[in-house]
């Protein structure tokens, strides 16, 4: 099957060597597809730099910051329009081990719809996280599943692959979610189109270089939309 990784980037000149170096030995015969939003620190240059080194990597260049749900729909229109057969999303932060990429493709391959690279099932692990970051995002999930019962243990989850006709089937391009509220979105959307969702346990680490940007204010926005989902369906369902 035809692969094609997306990764989105905002300010990673010092990940993105080191990650596209693992990610094309991870899976030598992907296309990488770098989408950059005018990161000011030279991020594009230097993946476009490195890319011509290892080979079918490609740096699209966006006009403006427009987060990393705009990034990744992008993505996702060129791996459509290419005639990709599964597309994938990592961080380019080293948050995401890219050695893990042919594990998430690989359930792909072998029937699944959507493959998550899971922080909360057995085996999955943040070992550098504090008590208080590990509990708001725990329980964040499972709040998640509760309101909108998609069976998925880290609907937050950023590290994911799709199989191209679940992606088609479920109007991504229709999504409007920026930060994790997209990722839930997506995942919501393949539970309910009746699509077959793995898990593969992961270790999360914590970025090493460059600033955080997770927040409380960013989980509150998140856990409002997955209430409004959650209680739209709960009115459907009465209705029915
Ligand atoms: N193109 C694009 N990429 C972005 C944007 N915001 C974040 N990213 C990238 O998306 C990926 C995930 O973002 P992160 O900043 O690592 O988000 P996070 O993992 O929740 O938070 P920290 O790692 O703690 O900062 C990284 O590769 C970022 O460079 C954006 O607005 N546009
Ligand atoms: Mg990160």
């Amino acid at each position: 099957m035809r692969v094609q990784v997306c990764t989105p980037t905002y300010l990673e000149v010092d990940n993105i060597e080191e990650f596209l170096r693992r990610a094309r030995e991870a899976v030598p015969d992907a296309d990488i597809l770098v989408l950059d939003d005018n990161s000011p620190d030279g991020t594009a240059d230097l993946a476009e730099r490195v890319g011509a080194e290892l080979g079918h990597i490609e740096v699209l260049r966006r006009p403006e910051k427009r987060g990393l749900g705009n990034a990744y729909r992008a993505g996702f229109a060129i791996g459509i329009a290419r005639g990709y057969d599964i597309v994938c999303q990592i961080d380019a932060d080293l948050s995401h081990d890219p050695a893990v990429l042919p594990q998430l493709i690989g359930a792909i391959e072998n029937g699944a719809d959507l493959a998550i690279g899971s922080r909360y099932v057995a085996g999955g692990s943040i070992p550098h996280w504090p008590a208080r970051r590990r509990a708001l995002s725990k329980y964040g999930n499972l709040y998640t599943n509760f309101m909108l019962r998609t069976g998925v243990h880290d609907a937050t989850a950023g590290y994911r692959a799709f199989r191209v006709t679940m992606l088609e089937k479920i109007d991504y391009a229709a999504t409007r979610a920026k930060g994790y509220g997209f990722q839930i979105e997506l995942a919501y959307r393949v539970a309910q189109a009746g699509g077959t969702i793995v898990e593969i346990p992961i270790s999360f680490s914590d970025r090493v270089r460059g600033h955080s940007k997770m927040s409380m204010a960013v989980m509150a926005e998140e856990m409002a939309l997955v209430s409004a989902w959650g209680i739209r369906d709960r009115l459907k369902r009465s209705r029915a």
